[in-house]
């Protein structure tokens, strides 16, 4: 029988085929969608972030276990109100201008929206006018930068710059394998995470 600890131990082993079955049973059983979300499937990916940040589990596994988690999430969407779903802030993200790496970058996004949050994916390189633009477009509470070349994490710091000559009210934060938190104060971010977990931690201290 499905319970929540089932569940979130699904999660936990990437099996997608078992979330999906697991979470249609609750949702059968009249198990309310909001507890499956946040007691099952968020549960499960708590505690994959808390494995991959302590090296515990690696990349190919988080990304089975973020699939499994949104292919649970897809079946319980629509009954919930879009109002009642657990929304921490609204984050774009993209890889900076000139850089193509996107799986870091997807990573992040993945593990940002199974800690509740609303994910933007813009996608590869994202120029300083897009980051603002899109800003603008979804009323976004945290852009997120993602760079992965020496050359490319330069623009960081210009889309840093345009964020504040437009006046917007938004957080910015960085990371990628070239990024330092020395970097992250040099050119005025406002938080900087070396990896996806991380990351889902800082927006939730930067929206707390
Ligand atoms: Co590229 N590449 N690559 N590459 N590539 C690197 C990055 C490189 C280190 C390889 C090397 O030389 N040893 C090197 C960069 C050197 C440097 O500048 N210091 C490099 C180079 C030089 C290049 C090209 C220039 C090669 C060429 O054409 N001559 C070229 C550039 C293209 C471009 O972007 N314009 C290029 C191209 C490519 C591919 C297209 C072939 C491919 C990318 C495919 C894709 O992404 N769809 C590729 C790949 C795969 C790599 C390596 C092998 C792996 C990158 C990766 O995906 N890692 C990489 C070498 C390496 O890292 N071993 C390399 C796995 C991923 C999960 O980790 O992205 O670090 P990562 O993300 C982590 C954290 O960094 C963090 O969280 C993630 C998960 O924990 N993180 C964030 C990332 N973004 C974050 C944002 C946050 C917070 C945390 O907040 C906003």
């Amino acid at each position: 029988m499905a319970n929540f600890e089932s569940l979130s131990q699904s999660v936990i082993s990437g099996k997608e085929a078992q979330v999906k079955e697991q979470t249609q049973a609750l949702i059968d059983a009249g198990t309310d969608p909001l507890e499956i979300i946040n007691q099952g499937l968020i549960a499960g990916m708590n505690v994959v972030g808390a494995r991959f940040k302590n090296g515990e589990m690696f990349v190919p596994e988080v990304l089975m276990s973020a699939k499994s988690m949104s292919s649970g999430i897809e079946l319980v969407k629509p009954l919930i109100a879009e109002s009642d779903m657990p929304n921490k802030g609204t984050v774009i993200i993209g890889t900076v201008k000139g850089d193509l790496h996107d799986i870091g970058k997807n990573l992040v996004a993945m593990m940002l929206e199974s800690g509740g949050f609303k994910v933007i994916n813009l996608g590869i390189d994202i120029s300083p006018e897009k980051f603002v633009e899109g800003a603008k477009e979804y009323n976004t509470d945290i852009i997120a930068m993602s760079a992965l070349l020496t050359t490319t994490m330069l623009h960081m710091k210009d889309t840093i710059e345009l964020v504040k000559e437009e006046g917007l009210k938004v957080k910015c934060i960085i990371g990628g394998a070239p990024i330092s938190q020395d970097f992250a104060d040099e050119i005025g971010a406002d938080g900087f995470a070396p990896d996806a977990a991380s990351a889902t931690d800082l927006c939730g201290k930067l929206m707390a």
